[in-house]
């Protein structure tokens, strides 16, 4: 008898992500995740979630949690997500992700958590402060995409690891209860120029909605004048933008810059040296602002507009929360009877 490798997932493919509504969203999740979402939900099955249950894991203002909420899907419409095509829905409204997060929970290893370095950036020196949710939080996610069976998750490239440890998960749940592919082990989509947009004062940090300077993200919902002021200020360095992408190493300021304004314009660094070679941030912020003001004052327009209307937007989420509940509830189900739960 010849050793036969197992069958592959033999699933329909299907697109989920997700964002926290713990702030404003800026120009890195835009162009790490948000572009990404309505671009794949022509493509592929796609189920994008406001991931209220993760925001919790640090706190929230209970009496602002539902609006934030509101402010992550009217985002998701404004650039693009249409609610006729993909499944929009709040996380929290899903019960079955908490449900399959437990049974996660007794599968992954504290070994693997302990090798999470977003908990470890997150919790900084107050690790013993910081909630056990924090620290399980790569768990749920895991739950959050296996509960749709989903086999690709566009991201952002911070949370790449996070999605090494869901194929972990799948992997072991698989074997552990003898269903071989019962779990698809998902694909994250981070490729693509904007999978790491970095902090605007300092090209070292990650650009983030809980970085306490305002200065160092552009919102969404930032106006012309304050988005033209940022990029003024952004730091960089005296030297020209270089001919070859090449130059741009060891300039990471002067590096994220250019790399922003390749994401904005659909347009490769090199090319964009191509244009500004030779030239000095005097010359290249104002157009740099000019583009940010072009692509994302539109977006921040449809944000409030959308806003105004916060009964059509719970609609929406009302309807999407059904059409997951649909899908994930199966998955549970399954998952209950191969566990052995006597409610199985
Ligand atoms: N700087 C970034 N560049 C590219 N992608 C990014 N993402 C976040 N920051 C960048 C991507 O945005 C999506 C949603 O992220 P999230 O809100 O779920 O959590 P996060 O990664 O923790 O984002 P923030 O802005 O840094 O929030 P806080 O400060 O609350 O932690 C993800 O796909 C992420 O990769």
């Amino acid at each position: 008898m010849t050793d036969q490798a197992p069958a592959p997932y033999a699933g329909p493919e299907r697109v989920l992500s997700g964002v926290q509504p713990t702030g404003d969203l800026h120009l890195g999740n835009y162009l790490g995740a948000l572009v990404k979402f309505g671009r794949l939900q022509h493509e592929i099955e796609t189920f994008i979630f406001v991931a209220d249950m993760h925001a919790i894991t640090e706190w929230q203002d209970p009496a602002k949690l539902k609006s934030q909420v509101r402010e992550i899907a009217a985002a998701y419409l404004a650039t693009g997500l249409d609610p006729k095509v993909a499944t929009i829905f709040a996380q929290s409204a899903v019960p079955e992700h908490a449900e399959l997060a437990w049974v996660f929970n007794c599968v992954a290893r504290l070994g693997w958590l302990d090798r999470m370095t977003q908990f470890k950036d997150k919790a900084g020196k107050h690790k013993e402060r910081s909630s056990v949710g924090l620290y399980t939080y790569p768990v749920l996610q895991a739950a959050d995409i296996l509960v749709y069976k989903a086999t690709k998750v566009p991201v952002g490239e911070d949370q790449r690891q996070h999605l090494e440890l869901t194929r972990d998960i799948a992997q072991k749940f698989n074997h552990d209860f003898d269903a071989p592919n019962f779990f698809p082990l998902p694909d994250a989509l981070t490729q693509g120029p904007g999978a790491r947009v970095m902090s605007l004062r300092d090209g070292s940090a990650k650009m983030s909605k809980s970085d306490p300077s305002d200065q160092s993200r552009i919102n969404l919902t930032d106006d012309a004048d304050a988005i033209a002021q940022k990029v003024r200020k952004a730091r960089t360095d005296p030297d020209p933008l270089p001919e070859t992408v090449e130059g741009l190493e060891g300039r990471a300021e002067a590096k994220n810059l250019v790399a922003i304004y390749a994401a904005l314009a659909g347009r490769t660094e090199a090319q964009v040296l191509g244009e500004f070679a030779g030239q000095g941030f005097g010359a290249f912020k104002p157009k740099l602002a000019d583009l940010a003001v072009s692509v994302l004052g539109p977006i921040g327009g449809e944000m409030r507009r959308l806003l105004a209307d916060p009964a059509e937007i719970d609609r929406i989420l009302g309807a999407g929360a059904e059409k997951a509940r649909a899908l994930a509830a199966p998955t549970v189900a399954e998952v209950r009877k191969l566990v052995g739960f006597w409610a199985g």
